[in-house]
């Protein structure tokens, strides 16, 4: 009987080293009563002969002392902690003070093989630290729940200076506590639980001259809002600053403040892709989790982090990343959500949520590539993967060589919708190229040549110099493949990033049409949009092309997009209106046609606006153009579109966004 007692008592005393979650702490210890009963229950139905009762009545005696000493350890747990707690959190009043950590040291677990499930690995517990988030929910100043701040006054010299050599605001950083709070912004309503068995975690964060507070604001948030059962360490990696309170002032800071953080100067600049590596190698946990300098970690941010990986080591997990204002410090979510992805000049984009991601917006959702700076992988599989390509230079490509890697050797890629950082987003990169040639190049070209098979042609189309750019030795990486018996690109792209072709293709269509827009009934006048911007309108010129020395935007592109564009811009022809005579203005192009559709009738010369057919008419004494219905006799309405693709025009069905 007491097998099969052990598994709930079993947790109720792993349960006392998480740190204290005190309302979770007495469901668990409830169920395994209740647990307890039912199978007392069970045996007494089933125990219809007497010896089997005698022997029962032993097991519900040592059952009951069982059950006493269990409590009686829970409660002196709860109190000793709650006690413990609270005289460390009166004491924590000022900004350098933290809520303690390891209250109960807990060493990090054996590693232990995650892949697989067992029993005991299932349970799911509810992860919330409520005492903190109650403490937090008090708190009041500059910053405080990520509220918009300002400085007073706002204008200083010493603001600019640190402005110039950071990208943000970080005079102002400086007057926000370090143990700010965060506005809880995880969808409402329900509160996720997650596996009570969690893997130990080292956090990674390399930094070349981060300024003081955000560097010390992103360690301290990582304390206090990580269980400190999970977390092993914080290790800042010092890519040779030159700023003077990155070395001993740091150290000493962190020594006496922040005793769960390590500091690792690198001896000289080694590039981002590098320093995590550093990171890496002297990392004890089981997961690494690397994250940006100038970040914040929010409420709960590490279960939804780990579970996926406590359920499969090969799953790399990213969290929500949030946005950090530049100037205010104000914090506030980025979007809903987007799947990883890129376009063939390897520049990050972001393709929409499936349906299925949709329906269920709280839960991980596979995605194709990370973003780069956030995320968390088991160091067993990283290194399993070689970590990152060591011929990689200071940053760029470096998350496609993982991402890519994750995927073709047998990882899964995924975002987690309720673990959120906040991350400051720079208004300018204020570093200095590092002079080393075209290095972001020589990495994008060992990253295609080892991992994208036919694909890199795709990307030597668009910039035929990377064939040129010596990559250095591939054999290590192309070895890595071969032993992992990688799957090929062909294989991630149809598999994992099956819709960016449509959005992102491998090779652009040709275009429908493109030139100037003439006007049939007076040819002398074009459609020029004089070079506007958003927003604005604009009408007929003449013709620049009649006569030398003209100037006007007069040049467009009816695109594979089927939208139009002045040549050379992503600026889109746009109709918003549906009243007649609605007049056409330019907006950012969205590739989603809706209000940007546009065709070309070559046989009527029509420009034909939206799924509501109308067409392009204009007012010739004051040179406006408008869309209404289309009117085979109006002489207005037709246009000669200097060159047109009769092949593309009649392939239209087929082609572009559906
Ligand atoms: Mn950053």
């Amino acid at each position: 009987m007491f097998r099969h007692l052990k598994p709930a008592v079993r947790s109720t005393i792993s349960f006392r080293t998480e740190n204290g979650w005190l309302s979770g702490f007495s469901v668990q210890f409830t169920t395994g009563v209740v647990k307890i009963q039912k199978l007392m229950r069970l045996e007494h139905i089933n125990g219809g002969v007497t010896q089997v009762q005698g022997d029962m009545r032993r097991s519900v005696k040592s059952i009951l002392k069982f059950v006493l000493l269990a409590a009686a350890t829970v409660i002196t747990t709860v109190l000793v902690f709650r006690y413990v707690r609270r005289v460390e959190v009166m004491s924590a009043g000022g900004d350098l003070a933290m809520r303690p950590r390891g209250a109960m040291p807990v060493p990090p677990d054996e590693p232990r093989e995650k892949d697989q499930h067992h029993a005991q690995d299932s349970e799911k517990i509810d992860w919330h630290d409520y005492a903190a988030i109650d403490l937090d929910a008090l708190r009041k100043g500059k910053g405080e729940q990520g509220k918009t701040a300002y400085l007073v006054p706002d204008d200083t010299p010493k603001k600019e200076e640190l402005y110039k050599v950071n990208g943000f605001n970080a005079l102002l950083s400086d007057e926000i506590s370090l143990n700010r709070s965060l506005p809880d912004i995880r969808h409402k309503g329900q509160t996720k639980k997650y596996a009570a068995n969690l893997p130990s975690v080292s956090v990674i964060v390399p930094f070349h001259n981060e300024h003081w507070s955000t560097l010390l604001r992103t360690a301290v948030s990582v304390i206090n809002r990580s269980p400190s059962s999970l977390l092993v360490e914080v290790i800042l990696v010092d890519d040779a600053s030159t700023k003077e309170h990155c070395k001993k002032p740091l150290d000493e800071y962190v020594s006496k403040n922040l005793p769960k953080v390590i500091v690792i100067h690198l001896p000289e600049r080694s590039g981002l892709i590098r320093a995590r590596l550093a990171g890496a190698k002297q990392a004890v946990g089981e997961v690494l989790i690397f994250l940006d300098s100038h970040t914040e970690a929010n409420v709960n941010w590490l279960p939804p982090l780990l579970d996926p990986i406590a359920e499969d080591y090969r799953t790399c997990v990213c969290p929500f990343i949030d946005v950090i204002a530049y100037e205010t410090f104000e914090y506030r979510a980025q979007d809903e959500g987007a799947r990883g992805a890129f376009d063939w000049e390897f520049f990050y984009k972001r393709l929409p949520l499936l349906p299925s991601d949709l329906e269920k917006p709280t839960e991980p959702f596979k995605s194709p590539v990370m973003a780069g700076g956030l995320f968390a992988i088991s160091a067993k599989f990283f290194w399993e993967l070689g970590g990152y390509d060591e011929g990689l230079e200071i940053w760029g490509g470096e998350q496609y060589e993982l991402s890519f890697k994750i995927w073709q050797c047998g990882g899964e890629m995924v975002d987690a919708p309720c673990s959120r950082v906040g991350h400051i987003y720079r208004k300018f990169a204020p570093f200095p190229n590092p002079g080393k040639g075209d290095f972001v190049g020589r990495n994008y070209r060992r990253v295609a040549e080892v991992w994208m098979d036919e694909y890199k042609e795709y990307l030597y189309m668009r910039r035929p110099h990377y064939r040129n750019i010596d990559t250095g030795d591939l054999t290590e990486q192309k070895a890595l493949r071969e032993k992992l018996q990688c799957k090929p690109f062909r294989w991630f792209m149809e598999n994992v990033a099956f819709d960016l072709p449509k959005k992102y293709p491998p090779i652009e269509p040709p275009d429908f049409a493109h030139g100037e827009v003439r006007s049939v009934v007076a040819p002398e006048l074009c459609v020029d949009t004089e070079n506007k911007g958003a927003d604005q309108q604009f009408g007929l010129k003449p013709c620049i092309t009649d006569k030398s020395g003209g100037s006007g935007d007069q040049a467009f592109v009816l695109t594979w997009h089927k939208d139009m564009r002045p040549k050379g811009r992503t600026m889109c022809w746009d109709v918003a209106s549906v009243q007649d005579k609605a007049p056409v203005t330019l907006f950012s192009c969205h590739g989603m046609q809706g209000n940007q559709l546009w065709k070309y009738n070559p046989e009527q010369q029509w420009l034909v606006h939206g799924g509501n057919p109308r067409c392009l008419d204009c007012d010739l004494g004051r040179q406006t153009i408008y869309v209404t219905t289309c009117d085979r006799a109006s002489p207005t309405q037709r246009w000669r579109f200097e060159h047109v693709d009769m092949k593309a025009l009649a392939d239209w069905d087929n082609m572009g966004p559906k």
